[in-house]
């Protein structure tokens, strides 16, 4: 039952029994006539059997469960220990065919409507991927090529006549870029040799530092760093990028980056290179960095299930 219905229940509840209370006090009981006072026992009983017809509706029906998305792994909702959840998307306010052109000065996208216009801003589509920036055969991000559909925020990589389309939207955390927290993000990818993604938290701070995970090829195993002026923390694993739903979990704190796939802890960085600074979080998504690759790649898509972000409680 939900808490309004609930509500109105106990109230046409409480408000039968005063009424019904009141009336039958001896006092004002005698004053009515025998017709009056059948009158008010008739309605009395039709006024429970409507309450118990409301109790069986479908309007006072435990609400079902929210389904559990694509991904067969429910958006988790709600606060952790030592962690107060303030955002949240499991994508299932309506389907958006493309996020369209987005401004980096407004950070709004044109294609997206309320509510993820308030919760999304992407690389405009001017923006050069890091291979372009430091080979020119990479390519740019597009935030057009982004969708919403199937309860998943869909990334559309592809690449045509030598040049990448990809794809890095961003989360408009509240509070913005911020010093410690937990950040979770359930996807699945296509594989490709072609592209790789760096879902990355930078330093907004001028000592440069990234925080990756996850971070591979699409055709390469999920590997997790902490980069820093002064060197990295690096952790690889045999588990493919793409091919399969993956939970990422990226728990900063105080001392510690911690790096959970799946449920399970596959590194953590307890160094001096740990930041203490405030990050930002980019889902960057793009071409992959070495090597030769084609002229022409079919879209490659990746499906995010769910994102949900958590501060420090
Ligand atoms: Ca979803």
């Amino acid at each position: 039952m939900s808490a309004i219905s609930r509500e109105l229940h106990d109230d046409l509840d409480g408000d039968l029994d005063a009424i019904v209370g009141r009336l039958t006090t001896v006092e004002s009981w005698r004053r009515l006539t025998q017709g009056q006072r059948d009158t008010i026992l008739e309605a009395r009983d039709r006024a429970e059997i409507a309450l118990e017809r409301l109790d069986k509706s479908s309007i006072l029906a435990e609400p079902t469960k929210p389904p559990p998305g694509p991904s067969g792994e429910p958006a988790p909702r709600g606060d952790l220990p030592g962690w107060r959840q303030v955002f949240l998307d499991d994508f299932v306010d309506g389907n958006v065919p493309s996020f369209g052109t987005c401004d980096r000065n407004s950070r709004i996208c044109s294609g997206l409507p309320e509510p993820y216009r308030s919760r999304w801003y992407a690389y405009p589509d001017y923006y050069p991927d890091t291979r372009q920036q430091h080979g020119g055969d990479g390519g740019y991000y597009n935030p057009a090529q982004m969708e919403i559909s199937g309860s998943c925020l869909v990334l559309k990589l592809s690449r045509k006549d030598g040049r990448t389309s990809g794809a890095a939207p961003i989360p408009k955390l509240p509070g913005g870029a911020a010093t410690y927290g937990r950040w979770a993000i359930r996807y699945r990818a296509e594989a490709s040799s072609v592209f790789k993604i760096a879902w990355l938290h930078w330093r907004t701070s001028s000592s440069w530092g990234e925080i990756d995970f996850p971070e591979g090829d699409l055709d390469g195993n999920i590997s997790a760093f902490n980069h820093h002026s002064s060197g990295q923390y690096a952790k690889s694993t045999s588990v493919p990028v793409a091919g399969a739903w993956h939970t990422c979990v990226t728990e900063w704190k105080p001392g510690s980056v911690a790096f959970f796939l799946d449920g399970n802890k596959i590194g953590e960085d307890t160094g001096s290179g740990v930041p203490s600074t405030p990050m930002n979080w980019i889902i960057q998504s793009e071409t992959v960095l070495g090597g030769a690759i084609p002229a022409n790649e079919p879209v490659r898509r990746i499906e995010i299930d769910w994102v949900a972000y958590w501060v420090p409680a």
